[in-house]
């Protein structure tokens, strides 16, 4: 197949699947072109088969306001006659989908471009239901000719809140590449984030509110109080400061380290102790799986998607939103219990594998792929 990808090539989950999704679909022949306006972090290194198309954006002083969704619909259209595509796979429904519609309504004459839209998160549990895009949401929803969730949470909250009927939402989990994201990677930096032996904690996000990444530094000076420990955050956002300030006031400034975006985050968690997650709303948590790949528990709030990959008291601990003492309690019990950590580093690692590696996962969205083509060659 010949599959066009439009993803947000920044920091954060939807990119960093859809971009994983491109390259395992183009190992396994596929030819696969990514639509964005910048080339998605995760794709680095060459790849056979695997394109990538930058949205050009005209500048004019009429157009005072940016009108990425129409030049992407434009991109969206030229490659797909350029490239011959056959299908187009947009993730994050705003405004991606609305976009992809457009383009396959200027492509009619031409036989028209099957569109899947994968949600992911935001997109439906936050941005989706402001008043003014709830209704465009909805529409590109709707024009899909076929629509994934990330978790059955997502597809749910996707019936309730948009009337989507819950037949045309098709739920496929994300994956991770176990061979890339395992414990025994080398170099690992542990001596260098852990220099005094202590156990290493780490968070990955994208720092946004819903994050609560100040109830990550809470829980974490409550570790502290009992087990020697660093706490590793990767990722930037607007909590930032706030989180770097709660950390002073705590008194564990010098033992959590800020690294901002990293690009190349298998190296970090391959050499944590523990992964906290303490987010209010989370569809599924991809952070989360590349950590429990790497053997490493988690522990967070029972939040969304979040207990269909982190199953409670097997990897890990979730408590209530907000529990942050329930959530000391189980991170401290975890990091001072050697044969407690092994069976929930192992579980970990065997969850991953057994049930998210890419070469399970991958052929779901094949699969998906073939249905909705077939579909559309019969109506
Ligand atoms: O960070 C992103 O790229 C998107 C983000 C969001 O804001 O929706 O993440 C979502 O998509 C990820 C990949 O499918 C999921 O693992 C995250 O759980 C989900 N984030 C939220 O639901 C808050």
């Amino acid at each position: 197949m010949k599959i066009g990808i439009t993803c947000y090539p920044t920091y954060g989950g939807s990119g960093a699947v859809a971009t994983e999704l491109g390259i395992g679909l183009a190992a396994r022949g596929h030819e696969v072109h990514f639509i964005s306006y910048a080339q998605p972090f995760r794709l680095s290194g060459f790849h056979e088969r695997v394109y990538f198309h930058e949205v050009e954006m005209e500048r004019y002083p009429l157009l005072e306001h940016p009108h990425y969704t129409l030049a992407l619909a434009a991109a969206i259209h030229d490659t797909a006659l350029r490239e011959s595509l056959d299908l187009i796979h947009v993730h994050y429904a705003i405004p991606h989908a609305t976009s992809a519609w457009v383009a396959r309504e200027m492509l009619e004459e031409n036989g028209g471009l099957p569109l899947v839209t994968t949600l992911h998160g935001t997109d439906v549990t936050l941005v989706g239901l402001y008043s003014s895009l709830h209704p465009i949401t909805r529409f590109s929803i709707m024009r899909s000719q076929g629509v994934t969730a990330v978790s059955e949470y997502l597809k749910e909250v996707t019936v309730r809140d948009f009337g989507v009927p819950a037949e045309s939402i098709r739920v496929i989990p994300n994956f991770v590449d176990t061979g890339v994201f395992r414990r025994d990677r080398t170099p690992c930096h542990r001596e260098a984030l852990a220099p005094g032996g202590e156990r290493i904690v780490m968070h990955v996000s994208n720092f946004r509110p819903v994050k609560r990444v100040a109830d990550v530094i809470e829980v974490f000076a409550g570790i502290r109080r009992s087990v020697p420990a660093r706490l590793v955050m990767a990722g930037d956002g607007p909590d930032r400061p706030r989180a770097a300030e709660l950390a002073g006031l705590l008194g564990v400034a010098d033992d959590v380290v800020f690294l901002g975006k990293h690009a190349a985050v298998e190296e970090l968690l391959s050499c944590a102790d523990l992964f906290l997650l303490t987010s209010e709303s989370e569809s599924f948590g991809l952070a989360a799986l590349e950590a429990m790949a790497c053997g490493v528990p988690v522990v967070g709030y029972r939040a969304g998607g979040l207990p269909e990959v982190v199953s409670h008291g097997e990897v890990g601990v979730l408590v209530p939103i907000g529990a942050t003492g329930e959530a000391t309690a189980a991170a401290t019990e975890l990091l001072a219990d050697a044969d407690l950590w092994e069976r929930r580093s192992e579980a970990a690692r065997a969850v991953a594998v057994e049930s998210f590696a890419v070469e399970r996962v991958l052929p779901h969205y094949e699969a998906y792929y073939m249905e909705v083509l077939s579909e559309g060659s019969a109506g």
